[in-house]
């Protein structure tokens, strides 16, 4: 493995993380001139890969370009797309590759779209945040969204407004009207919750007591509580995990003491199951936030309510600027420098 590290500088990752309401801005410009060009590449059953944050948001891009096209969709991580091929794609797979990466440098996205480009499978869509990169110049096209790239090695506004560009290419492909329109009203959301966020992060992030971070997420929810679990690890190396709601009374409830939250991305759908899922949590001694869907204030210990009119999608991306924030909250507050993540390194090169 080679390292590639990035400079480091104090409040970078705060910078990037507060610049989400301009980068979704421009990604939904940039996405509009480009999904003319897009469409006729996206038609067919979708493959969504990457490594990851990446990988994280792949998930939430297939299960949302699945729902809103009516087209199949699923998402691999790119190392099983050329390692496992034979039980990863669905048989007789024909029709686009969508990888992404922020850095478009990966080893593994790039080995997964040339083994999907080397079989003719169909034609490989990067969407980066670097130009230069392979995965800019080497694919059948791409959403390049320089104004995305974090210099900071953990992800955050490259995940969101790739997803986001994902998202829109999904929108427009469909003629989703009423998700466009919601999703052109993110970035206006966007300042409001960054403000409206940072005390519950803080004050959340900041207390010591909490030792353990579960996030909960359903459907699309699934990849967004896979990312949050994945900032609280790089950015703190406090214990995290991410599960499926209802899936979390199978097993892993049993870790539940009175050092653990379990945050929920609350959602329309499964919001019956909810008040049971967290009062089971809060008997077994834990901590519960729900952030997204507003709940009764006696469903959950804390409560973030966003984006009264929007859909479970639109509440989602805003549900990650709150997961970022509560990250970095808890690495300044045990006095780790978020951008200066223990072990990792901003890409993964493979030297074999
Ligand atoms: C993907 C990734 C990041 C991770 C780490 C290593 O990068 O796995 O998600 O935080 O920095 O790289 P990329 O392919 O999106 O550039």
């Amino acid at each position: 493995m080679v390292t590639k590290s990035s400079p480091a500088a104090a409040g970078l990752t705060e910078r990037e993380l507060s610049d989400q309401p301009r980068a979704w801005a421009r990604t939904i410009a940039c996405v509009a001139e480009q999904v003319e060009q897009l469409r006729p590449l996206l038609a067919g059953q979708a493959v969504f890969t990457g490594c990851g944050s990446s990988y994280f948001l792949a998930i939430a891009a297939a299960r949302v370009h699945q729902q809103v096209t009516g087209r199949p969709a699923t998402a691999i991580p790119a190392s099983e797309l050329f390692l496992a091929a034979d039980s990863a794609l669905p048989s007789g797979q024909r029709g686009p590759l969508v990888a992404f990466s922020r850095s478009g440098d990966t080893t593994e996205t790039l080995r997964a779209a040339a083994y999907y480009r080397d079989r003719g499978l169909g034609p490989v869509i990067g969407v980066t945040a670097n130009a230069e990169s392979p995965l800019a110049r080497d694919t059948s096209a791409a959403i390049v969204l320089p104004w995305a790239d974090d210099r900071s090695i953990v992800m955050t506004r490259g995940f969101t407004s790739m997803l986001l560009a994902s998202w829109l290419a999904s929108a427009h492909l469909a003629g989703d009207q009423a998700f466009l329109t919601e999703l052109g009203r993110l970035p206006g959301e966007a300042v409001t919750v960054l403000d409206q966020a940072r005390p519950l992060a803080s004050g959340l992030g900041r207390n010591l007591g909490l030792g353990r971070f579960i996030y909960l997420g359903l459907a699309e929810q699934y990849g967004l509580a896979r990312e949050a679990m994945l900032k609280m690890k790089e950015m703190t190396q406090v214990a995290s995990e991410a599960y499926s709601p209802l899936e979390f009374r199978h097993g892993p409830i049993s870790v539940v003491d009175d050092s653990t939250l379990v945050v929920l991305f609350s959602t329309e759908r499964g919001a019956d199951y909810y008040r049971a899922l967290l009062s089971d949590v809060r008997r077994c001694g834990g901590q519960t936030l729900a952030v997204g869907l507003p709940v009764a204030p006696d469903v959950a210990n804390f409560t973030l309510p966003l984006g009264g009119e929007l859909s479970d999608r639109g509440r989602g991306l805003l549900a990650m600027l709150f997961m970022q924030l509560l990250a970095l909250e808890r690495a300044l507050a045990l006095g780790r420098n978020p951008e200066q993540p223990q072990n990792l390194t901003r890409v993964v090169e493979l030297t074999q």
